[in-house]
């Protein structure tokens, strides 16, 4: 963001000197015409590693029926983004074309296991959480989709992996500590094994925040996935 925000700053310079040969105010619309479409431009080429999550063909099988609904497979289908908890710092989020489960990507998210600093916690913490969130990008967190037409009862995926040390989990919509999730897992495969989540919490479906979420806790490591539906 600094770096656009310098950016702009020397556009602005530049647009300014043309008009003042005697039309200030017109000069002023112009300078605010090209600083808004260089900020559109900017935001265009905004090379965040998520945008290739981003489902640009619409809403994917919630625009239709409600069937299975497989929210990852080789891209994100959600129109939603991804958010990493506490913060961004230490992680790696990516999609990778080794060895994934089906096609030619799976999702690698890895923690080097340095404590983060957690805002809504007020203190340094030991867990970090990739989270397939509702919204386009965590700014707007707390957008929510009605998931419960789909009378979806659990969440399928694939993972393989390595733990550093700590555990990790799986979650389903819903807030921390009341969510649907597998059970701590302290060993991750090193070959495909297919996992669910079984969803209990309806409530949790009808305002769903967050699609799926990959929860390190207690230490680091690196988890692949792929393949992750919402089924009956
Ligand atoms: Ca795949």
């Amino acid at each position: 963001m600094l770096i656009h925000s310098k950016t702009l700053f020397g556009v602005s310079n530049e647009s300014l000197t043309a008009p003042q040969i005697g039309e200030g105010k017109m000069g002023n619309k112009i300078f605010k015409i090209i600083t808004v479409l260089f900020v559109l431009v900017l935001i265009g080429c905004d090379q965040n590693p998520f945008d290739k999550l981003y489902d640009p063909t619409g809403d994917g099988a919630l625009g239709g029926g409600w069937g299975d609904w497989k929210i990852y497979d080789d891209q994100l289908n959600t129109r939603g983004g991804v958010m990493l908890s506490p913060s961004e710092e230490h992680q790696t989020f990516a999609e990778v074309t080794g060895n994934p489960r089906s096609g030619t990507k799976c999702i690698k998210y890895s923690w080097d296991g340095t404590r983060l600093w957690s805002e809504k916690d007020g203190k340094l913490v030991n867990w970090t959480a990739a989270i397939l969130i509702v919204a386009p990008t965590w700014q707007e967190y707390g957008e929510e989709k009605d998931l419960s037409p789909g009378d979806y009862n659990k969440i399928t995926f694939w993972v393989r992996g390595n733990l550093s040390s700590g555990t990790i989990r799986f979650e389903g919509p819903g807030p921390r500590g009341s969510c649907d999730s597998t059970d701590e897992l302290s060993l991750l495969p090193a070959g495909w094994v297919g996992k669910e989540i079984e969803l209990t919490n309806k409530t949790h479906l009808s305002q769903a925040k967050e699609f799926f979420k990959i929860v390190f806790d207690g230490g680091g490591g690196t988890v692949y996935v792929d393949d992750i539906t919402y089924t009956k």
